[in-house]
């Protein structure tokens, strides 16, 4: 079995995860000193966000050498002692990288833009056109029009993020040379996979106006694979919002000719108006979110690969989205991850998760986030009042996982000994790593446990997935099931008590874990979970 099909693997935020230097910002160095807290947790392998060099428009997703680090987070020796530290602990580092665009500062836009006949002018998307009508009206993620007018030019070159993120052109088969020799630069510097940002928008279409999953889309994953890490026992994770099922299985066949697995994001998309953003709100549906976990658990069984996740660096903090971060703050922490990890997949755990780490409330001049601050000006410029578009931004801003992690209740939660780059949650005196691992109930605990559960049965890897109680309004359960054994996963997704048939608890359920004392009894307080295990009659 792929190594990657029973790890963890834990997504570190750079800039706010450890600073070792005191300038405000996390650094390697600062994720090295943390490794033995990693370990203790138990993870498999860090996905690590974009350390490259960088001007930092997008925090690294705007990269302007792939080969280099940026000073902010050190140096090139420090990665490789990261990742040799790590080796240690047997934890492998994966990289994030972004080949749909770079910054508009790498050297290859640079000499593009200087003239149409340099070698790299196609290296990007460039379209004739005159000021102020570009040539459609595609519209780029984080707001504005996806064409920006370069005047030397009289052309216009695309972008589906910032202005600053230009396209790169992946029909140009040298720029598709030049990215597989930067995977292979990593891949010999010893490092355990890489996690693709935004894959399934790099076979765009400007001029019928596609931008995922484009005609060449899996001719290009499938020709990176043979020329990079293909055959490798790599692991690969394409992010890729458009994935349905079909395309799903696509890029994860157990055959292994695109990536291990996806982020798939229908399930994280259940609380937002339909057709409308992220920012228009809406209650999530506890029946909606089991229609899309059963789909996607059945659906990929035997036939691809999933990925576990309710965090990242670009979501809200799941105990306050889908939880209740006051006063079931833990055990709702502790539901959510059991809901999870009960379910075929590789789990990601995104800093800070594994504390219960929350939401934050800033000013509006307090945010970082290029996306949050050109949507509070566009709505507020469309009329919005300024509580409504504050309250889409408490609930979504991707500033809420972005604040730094909370290791003590020492001064800026031990994060750094400088200023921080972006605030502090004030909750870091009751929330840290360090409370937490002094106190063998907290949230961190029930992760470590949970962990070391995936690694010791099997039925976490193999086992199928039969949803349970389906019209239940309060509980999400389900059953893994394998020849001799059955897993229960029985989870109050409510702030209510609940009650549950009890025909399903088995003959004689064997309690792995539980966010509160197991009784067998069918009653169930607000947000209490458990999973049992039953050995079945041979
Ligand atoms: O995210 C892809 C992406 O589509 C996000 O912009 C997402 O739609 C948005 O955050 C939801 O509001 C990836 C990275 O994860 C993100 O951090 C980058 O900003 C983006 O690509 C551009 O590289």
């Amino acid at each position: 079995m792929e190594w990657w099909k029973k790890a963890v693997i834990y997504q570190i935020y750079p800039k706010s995860f450890m600073d070792s230097d005191g300038d405000g910002f996390g650094d390697l160095n600062g994720i090295t000193s943390k490794l033995d807290y990693l370990e203790e947790l138990g993870i498999d392998a860090i996905w690590l966000c974009p350390v490259y060099l960088s001007p930092q428009v997008d925090n690294g997703y705007d990269i302007s050498d792939y080969l280099q680090i940026d000073p902010m987070f050190g140096t090139m020796e420090d990665m490789d002692l990261l990742i040799s530290e790590a080796k240690k602990r047997n934890i492998r580092i994966i990289m994030d990288l972004v080949l749909n665009h770079t910054s508009d500062h790498h050297p290859w836009f640079r000499q593009a833009i200087q003239s149409p006949d340099s070698e790299f002018h196609d290296f990007y998307v460039f379209r004739d056109g005159n000021p102020g009508s570009p040539p459609n009206d595609m519209r780029a993620c984080f707001g504005g029009s996806a064409w920006t007018y370069v005047p030397s030019l009289k052309q216009y070159y695309f972008h589906q993020f910032a202005e600053q993120q230009p396209d790169l052109n992946w029909d140009n088969i040298e720029v598709r040379k030049q990215l597989y020799e930067i995977i292979n630069f990593w891949i010999s510097k010893g490092v355990g996979g890489f996690r693709f940002d935004v894959i399934d928008q790099i076979a765009k279409e400007p001029d019928l106006e596609i931008t995922a999953n484009g005609p060449l889309l899996h001719a290009y994953t499938r020709e990176m694979n043979q020329n990079t890490f293909g055959g490798r026992n790599m692991i690969t994770v394409g992010e890729t919002w458009s994935a349905d099922i079909q395309s799903a299985r696509e890029f994860s066949d157990p055959r292994g000719k695109e990536f291990s697995m996806v982020f798939q994001f229908e399930h994280i998309q259940l609380d937002q108006q339909k057709g409308k953003e992220k920012w228009d709100l809406a209650p999530l549906f506890l029946s909606d979110l089991k229609d899309v976990i059963n789909k996607w658990q059945t659906g990929l069984y035997n036939h691809g690969w999933n990925s576990l996740f309710w965090n990242n660096h670009d979501l809200p903090r799941i105990v306050s989205r889908w939880g209740n971060d006051q006063e079931y703050r833990e055990v709702s922490a502790k539901m959510l991850a059991t809901l999870l990890y009960g379910l075929q997949g590789t789990p990601y755990i995104y800093q800070g998760e594994e504390l219960g780490m929350t939401n934050i409330k800033l000013p509006i001049s307090e945010y970082k986030d290029l996306e949050t601050l050109n949507l509070y000006h566009d709505r507020i410029a469309k009329g919005y009042s300024e509580a409504e578009v504050m309250q889409s931004i408490y609930a979504r801003s991707r500033d809420n996982a972005r604040t730094p992690m909370q290791w003590s209740d020492s001064s800026n939660a031990g994060f750094s000994k400088g200023n921080p780059w972006l605030k502090i949650n004030p909750n870091y005196r009751e929330i840290n790593a360090e409370h937490e691992l002094s106190d063998p109930n907290s949230v961190f605990h029930y992760y470590q446990k949970l962990i070391k559960l995936r690694r010791q049965y099997d039925i976490f890897t193999e086992g199928k997935f039969h949803l349970l109680l389906e019209n239940h309004p309060q509980i999400f359960a389900y059953e893994r099931t394998c020849k001799t054994e059955r897993l229960l996963v029985i989870c109050n997704f409510s702030n209510k008590p609940a009650e549950f048939p009890n025909n399903l608890l088995g003959d004689s359920p064997e309690l792995l874990i539980s966010n509160l004392p197991f009784t067998r009894s069918t009653h169930l307080e607000p947000y209490q979970s458990f999973m049992v295990l039953n050995h079945l009659p041979k």
